[in-house]
């Protein structure tokens, strides 16, 4: 590699000694950038990205500013900072001066004044400043709740609320079913999901699933189908061999979970799914799957944990002949479907979400029964699941 770590002993030791310093940007641009980095895409789903992370330092940085320009409803800035920390995670080292990201796509001058301050004081004042705002750390408190999302937040904040606590006191606050779920096992949730116990899920819900239809189809997706080690929830799709057959069959698996006395919390939502309306432009809406958001006990055995048992699942229900596009859709991450969308939509002239494929010239949709079918309808080169952490 031709890339040199940046020195900066120059500084500190003038700090320590109290000599005057002059930062001279010179030594933030004088080393040569990485010859691989010449092709790096504007598209995630032009890239491969893997769970290992060599340019953490930078994006959980971003990846916080992008969540405070979401606070704001900045959306631009929101999805400026998600694009440059997805274009970090890519590459297959570290960025340790300016020069080495010189031509890579997606890092506009905020992101590199950021990077900046994190190559030269090995922090960064911008997001201390995000941090330390009051508004801030009550809306990123409030939405870790589930069933919270940044308009309901927004609304207990302007009530001057600042802490769960408060917000369980105050007797004016209605909490739906989902929220009163959410703080009842908030202490369990709000921890992070190891692999070990996402696979220990996958076994009782598939045993669960092939005691009602031995034939029936469960995946795993989500976080945890990209090879991540640990998830907030986990994701699952069911599905059968034959078209229409799943009908019913969700509601069958949540009904003996609860026989089973592990089901803690379940919010069902049937199919709405119409054909005539797809695909929808939007990324953020939710697809009109039959789906369920579970709340799951697992026994002490299964757990990595010494104490916690409840975990998020959800499962979703799409009916074969949309498998590969649920498949695909779910998978993630939500920033490589966000540009798989877009390439699809600026480069193709097509429309992709998670239910179809819509040719928009030819004016017909295309069908798929893998996630390879959709790749080469896409005329893109297939990404493995694990190289989808974008
Ligand atoms: N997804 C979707 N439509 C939704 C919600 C999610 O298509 N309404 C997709 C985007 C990513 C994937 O499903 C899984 O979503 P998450 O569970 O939120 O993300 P994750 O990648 O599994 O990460 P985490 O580890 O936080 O669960
Ligand atoms: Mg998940």
């Amino acid at each position: 590699s031709r890339l040199q770590v940046l020195d900066i002993s120059w500084f500190t030791d003038s700090m320590r000694e109290g000599r005057p310093v002059t930062v001279e940007t010179s030594h933030l641009t004088e080393c040569s950038p990485p010859t691989a980095d010449a092709n790096v895409s504007q598209y995630a789903c032009l890239r491969r990205t893997t769970t290992e992370n060599h340019n953490k330092i930078f994006t959980d940085v971003l990846e916080e500013l992008a969540e405070n320009s979401e606070f704001n409803e900045s959306k631009g800035p929101c999805l400026a900072f998600r694009r440059a920390a997805s274009v970090l995670k890519s590459l297959p080292s570290a960025v340790h001066c300016l020069g080495a990201i010189q031509g890579l796509p997606c890092l506009g001058e905020h992101t590199k004044a950021v990077m900046e301050e994190i190559l030269i004081f090995g922090r960064s004042f911008k997001v201390e400043e995000v941090q330390s705002d009051e508004r801030y750390q009550a809306l990123k408190l409030f939405t870790s709740v589930f069933g919270v999302g940044p308009k309901t937040a927004e609304k207990w904040y302007r009530r001057g609320l600042r802490s769960l606590k408060e917000i369980l006191a105050e007797p004016n606050i209605q909490l739906n079913r989902m929220q009163r779920a959410g703080f009842l096992y908030y202490r369990d949730i709000s921890k992070a999901v190891s692999k070990t116990e996402a696979k220990a899920l996958r076994s009782i819900i598939e045993e669960t699933a092939h005691w009602i239809a031995p034939d029936s189809i469960l995946a795993l997706t989500g976080g945890f189908r990209r090879g991540k080690e640990y998830g907030h929830d986990v994701d699952f799709l069911l599905t059968m061999p034959e078209m229409g057959k799943e009908e019913g069959l969700l509601l069958r698996v949540i009904d003996r979970l609860r026989d089973q006395g592990i089901l803690l919390y379940c919010e069902h939502q049937g199919s709405t799914v119409d054909m005539s309306k797809l695909p929808s432009r939007r990324f953020e809406a939710m697809d009109h799957f039959e789906k369920c958001f579970l709340i799951l006990r697992l026994e002490e055995g299964q757990m990595e944990r010494d104490e916690g048992l409840a975990v998020r699942v959800d499962l979703v229900a799409p009916p074969v002949d949309r498998y590969a596009f649920a498949l695909l859709g779910w998978t993630g991450s939500r920033q490589f479907e966000r540009d798989l969308r877009r390439f699809a939509r600026k480069e193709r002239g097509m429309c992709l979400d998670n239910h179809a494929l819509y040719d928009k010239t030819k004016k017909l949709f295309l069908p798929a029964t893998s996630e390879e079918d959709i790749f080469a309808h896409l005329g893109l080169e297939y990404v493995e699941p694990w190289q989808r952490n974008a």
